[in-house]
């Protein structure tokens, strides 16, 4: 099972609306077949694993094999499992698809495979926490980032925000833009930085670029902003009142527009998160500024923070990282489970978990 979780975390985000699955097929007490799920439509992990030809076995797989549904693209793997006269398997995690949840186990059981269910699965859990949200709430998961000052601010008061974390705490958010399905900043991020938004691990392009998302709720941003370029798509949310002229400027510069309504201060967010679902997003990273992030939190969006701190102080006069979130009194602060705390040169990364959400499985 720990191979295949490891065949698993090496594909991750990039199967996309499709779960990333590994499984592992032993026999005779070796390894015969390894297999990961390959990009959205492509074939899954067990048949990937099975593709060797191999007769009986143990497969172990990090999510239960999937059962036939209408419209489906593959051959349901409970049948490829059984049509290879696999004689167990043991399986990590039940999928949260309504469409197969339990049905593929029941398949192999029916068929006299020996059926497993549970191990590894919190680390499956983990590493599938986006699908397993998307699947069972019919919205994405949100990461939210900042970098910061140990004070929380992520800017000068005049605007200027370079270099407040270092080398590596820049490089864990780019391996992170370069898993994630978007990448979400608002206007303001976009207007200060002009930031291209790319992911770029290692230095190097990411052949894979995530979908870029600005709320842009005014209509501020320039038709001509790096972010609209290649490689990748941008998304821009926008208002049903922002000007139609503008709208036509930016769908000429390439990007996508999606109009959601006003709510109060903002766009409404729930309204962007069932659009970019839609769109087959299962994880956004989001990236400030700190107006985005406070709504996102105040709305019970964010599941995940991700805090780079550097040690430094700027006081009052910065910009604060995180923007109004409803938060009224020291004990509503929204606290982060399950945290890990890391040193990134000079730099800190604090995460953990915040949201309503979580996996049944933990
Ligand atoms: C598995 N193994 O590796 C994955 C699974 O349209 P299809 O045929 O690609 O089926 C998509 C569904 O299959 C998806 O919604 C999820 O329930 C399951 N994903 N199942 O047995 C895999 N990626
Ligand atoms: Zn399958």
């Amino acid at each position: 099972m720990q191979r295949a979780l490891a065949a698993s975390r090496g594909v991750r985000g990039r199967t996309s609306p499709n779960p990333w699955v590994g499984a592992v097929l032993v026999r005779g007490g070796r390894v015969v077949g390894t297999g990961a799920t390959a990009p959205d439509g492509g074939p899954h992990a067990e048949a990937r694993a099975l593709a060797g030809g191999q007769r009986g076995g143990t497969l172990y797989v990090t999510l239960e094999p999937c059962a036939p549904f209408p419209g489906k693209r593959t051959q349901p793997c409970a049948e490829a499992i059984i049509e290879a006269g696999v004689e167990r398997v043991v399986v990590a995690l039940i999928d949260a698809e309504p469409r197969v949840q339990g049905r593929g186990v029941e398949l192999l059981r029916e068929a006299g495979v020996e059926v497993e269910v549970g191990d590894g699965a919190a680390e499956a859990a983990a590493l599938l926490r986006p699908y397993l949200k998307q699947r069972e709430t019919g919205r994405p998961y949100v990461i939210a980032k900042f970098a910061a000052t140990l004070d929380g601010r992520i800017a000068a008061a005049g605007g200027d925000s370079q270099w407040i974390t270092g080398e590596a705490a820049r490089e864990r958010a780019h391996e992170q833009r370069a898993w994630v399905d978007a990448i979400l900043v608002g206007s303001g991020t976009a207007l200060a930085d002009d930031p291209a938004l790319t992911a770029r691990p290692g230095g190097a392009m990411a052949g894979r670029q995530p979908l870029r998302v600005v709320l842009d709720g005014r209509g501020r941003l320039s038709p001509e902003a790096r972010l609209l370029g290649k490689p990748g798509r941008t998304l821009v949310a926008t208002s049903h009142e922002a000007d139609a002229g503008w709208k036509a400027a930016l769908a000429e510069a390439g990007a996508q527009v999606v109009e959601c309504e006003h709510d109060g201060a903002g766009l409404n967010l729930d309204q962007l998160l069932g659009a970019l679902t839609e769109r087959g997003v299962l994880s956004i990273w989001a990236e400030g500024g700190g107006a985005v992030l406070g709504s996102l939190f105040e709305g019970g969006h964010v599941d995940e923070a991700w805090a780079f701190l550097a040690p430094s102080v700027m006081g009052g006069d910065g910009v604060a990282a995180v923007g109004p979130a409803g938060v009224a009194r020291a004990a509503d602060a929204i606290r982060l489970r399950e945290r890990t705390v890391e040193l990134l040169g000079e730099d800190l990364l604090v995460r953990g978990y915040t949201g309503d959400w979580s996996p049944r499985v933990q």
